[in-house]
């Protein structure tokens, strides 16, 4: 295996960019990390500095100590990544008042059910008025949760009544949005915050801020507008582009643009215009979490997560790479100068030098996302040779929480019963998030992909989003035949239930469906009373980003245990790194915890895992207490008889078929 990636496709690419186009995988080999910076022991809050903490030097000129530049640093990366997501929600909630007031050009509301559910979680009356009408009042509150200077966010009372006590009484509930995000800024000033746990309480405070206000109002209103996901089949990786068609590639993050692309790529119009270039129609692929919003909604077959961004371009059959916001490395304009790729930005807040900048108004949404679709067609004739890897790989996606809820009762009678009974039961150990990024610094997919096969040979349920989920999916984990590879109590659950053993539950933003999931465990009954008390925990093996750490904060604040890989950042100060993990525990009862070797993390979740059973009062988990799972015995006697593997649980194949 190469030490690059896992993928097979992205070797195959690194192999051919080798001394032509660099990458950041070449990229990452050239440039070693500062390691003063990597563990957060570099302080340039002013300009005396910028100072070095390390060896005999334990103050900066100011004084601050190594603790509290660590927190600073946190506090500056949690802040970082909230407004990153939140941002992204404040655009949809523009973007939803736009609609209710008919000032947006091709939208419309899609899920009126999760309107009015939306509407009752923020207090708005539905009684006897119409969709527009609850839409607008949705947006605006929804932006209140934004701006307001007074009064706490709406969704903490989305939160089981253990987990509102614990904030209240720790001064934790978010205000607003941006109030906690500028108050970060603030106390990191120099001269102002100076106890570490004080400026990691703010940490939490802002991140819970984007966890149960911007974020999950992201999750919502795009739900509102462009449909509810719920699961269908597509494939990934690189092989998903066309030789003989369009190729448009999707990548950042907002699903606004992209729900109007979709829409524009099936114009008869543009597909006629395409014919006239030659082009046999257009063919769409997405990048990072752009790839998991129109996967989810329209099945898009994602062409890979963050480290392919530069390997799609150098495929040399893209046409057109269309991006928004994060996530898009600048080096994208050089790899596209050296094809024929057209480099399109489309959002005021994110330009880039050599590319072509088409901006998106939502206004004029539909005309916009057409003219994006002509440029990609006009550029067709440009094509030179092109290099597409044959890897592609099925998979089955878009398992919202609304969706889990209904698999397990229907309509009528969703609920979360069987899924907690399995855990109580002990056929399932424990419940799982596997999130986050690649990072140049690891073997791409590497620890991502052995984390969730560990998991689910030892029954655990894994859940994953971004581009954690795409890894997965790029090796085949997302296909329901994976389930061959779970252990036998979580095999005999997922085939009762009708779902695979890794569920796919969308984009970075939508880690909120997997803070309501685990709410409703936790509200179910016989796992607690709190997320804190659920056998479960969240890894985060290749992060990257502000952002992911924005989201383990909100999530150990929300009480889960969370693991994160590579490096821990504050490694400059043992005690920040003591008071994320067990100050955090005691307080919060979640944790953050960095642990790069892939082994112990393993060993470390397992362990989680099972002190929460053994806190419930509920079984050891013992992998042989219920023997093999019904399917995996006929499948056994069948093979006996008639020499013919068969799967218990449906196979896509069994689905084409049909
Ligand atoms: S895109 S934040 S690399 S998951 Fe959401 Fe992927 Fe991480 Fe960006």
């Amino acid at each position: 295996m190469s030490d690059k990636s896992v993928d097979c496709a992205a070797n195959e690419m690194l192999e051919r960019c080798d001394g032509v186009i660099e990458t950041a995988f070449d990229r990452a080999a050239q440039i070693k990390p500062c390691p003063v910076g990597a563990d957060s022991s570099c302080c340039k809050m002013c300009f005396m500095g910028p100072c070095r903490l390390v060896g005999k030097t334990t103050r900066g000129v100011c004084g601050a100590t190594r603790a509290t530049v660590a927190a600073r640093n946190y506090a500056r990366a949690v802040a970082g990544g909230s407004a990153a997501h939140s941002d992204h929600g404040r655009g949809l909630a523009f973007a939803l008042l736009a609609v209710a007031r008919g000032e947006a050009q091709g939208f419309r509301i899609r899920d009126t059910q999760k309107l009015y559910a939306v509407a009752s979680y923020l207090n708005i009356a539905t009684e006897g008025r119409s969709v527009n009408a609850i839409a607008e009042d949705v947006a605006t509150k929804a932006l209140d949760n934004f701006g307001q200077q007074t009064g706490l966010i709406s969704y903490a009372s989305r939160a089981t009544p253990k987990r509102q006590q614990i904030w209240q009484d720790l001064g934790l509930t978010p205000r607003s949005v941006d109030r906690e995000i500028v108050e970060i800024m603030h106390r990191t000033h120099m001269g102002v915050d100076q106890d570490a746990e004080n400026i990691l309480k703010q940490a939490m405070r802002t991140a819970l801020g984007d966890g149960w206000a911007g974020s999950m109002l992201a999750t919502d209103i795009s739900d509102i507008l462009f449909g509810t996901p719920s699961p269908l089949q597509s494939a990934v990786n690189l092989g998903v582009l066309k030789d003989d068609e369009v190729n448009i590639v999707l990548h950042g993050h907002d699903p606004a643009l992209s729900e109007m692309i979709v829409a524009a790529s099936t114009d008869p119009e543009l597909l006629a215009y395409a014919e006239s270039k030659g082009a046999k129609g257009i063919n769409l692929a997405g990048i990072c979490c752009t790839a998991n919003e129109v996967l989810m909604r329209h099945g898009i077959p994602p062409a890979g997560n963050f480290l392919s961004q530069e390997l799609a371009i150098a495929t040399g059959a893209v046409e057109a790479m269309i991006v928004d916001v994060q996530c898009i490395m600048q080096a994208l304009a050089e790899v596209a100068k050296a094809h024929h790729t057209r480099l399109i930005t489309t959002s005021s807040k994110a330009m880039i030098e050599g590319a072509t900048h088409i901006e998106f108004d939502e206004q004029h949404a539909y005309d916009c996302a057409k003219n994006l679709v002509r440029a990609a067609i006009d550029n067709y004739p440009n094509r030179g040779q092109t290099h597409i890897p044959p890897a592609r790989e099925e998979l089955v996606a878009g398992f919202s929480h609304e969706y889990i809820g209904y698999m397990q009762g229907g309509l009528y009678r969703g609920s979360f019963r069987p899924l907690n009974d399995a855990v109580i039961a002990g056929r399932i150990r424990g419940l799982a998030a596997v999130v986050g990024c690649n990072n140049a610094r690891v073997t791409q997919d590497s620890a991502i992909t052995k984390i969730v096969r560990e998991l689910i040979a030892n029954d655990v349920l894994v859940v994953v989003t971004g581009c954690a989920a795409t890894g997965a999916a790029k090796e085949g984990y997302l296909r329901p035949e994976f389930m061959d590879k779970a252990g036998p109590g979580l095999r005999e659950v997922c085939e009762a239930i009708g779902v695979p053993p890794v569920l796919h539950v969308g984009s970075c933003v939508d880690n909120s469906r997997i803070l309501t999931i685990l709410t409703q465990c936790a509200t179910e009954g016989g796992l607690g009373e709190d997320i804190s008390d659920i056998p479960a925990v969240g890894i985060c093996p290749e992060y990257m980003s502000e952002k992911a750490l924005a989201i383990g904060t909100y999530c150990a604040a929300s009480g889960a245990h969370v693991l994160f890989g590579i490096h821990n950042p504050v490694a400059g100060s043992p005690e920040v790194t003591e008071l994320i993990s067990k100050g955090w525990e005691a307080t919060v009862g979640g944790s953050m915890e960095f642990e790069p070797d892939v082994d112990r993390l393993i060993a470390r979740a397992f362990e989680i895992i099972d002190a929460k059973r053994e806190a419930l009062g509920l079984a050891e988990y013992n992998p042989n207490r219920f023997g093999q799972s019904g399917d995996a015995l006929m499948e056994e006697a069948l093979r006996a008889t008639q020499n013919k593997p068969t799967l218990g649980f449906y196979s896509i194949s069994d689905v084409s078929a049909e």
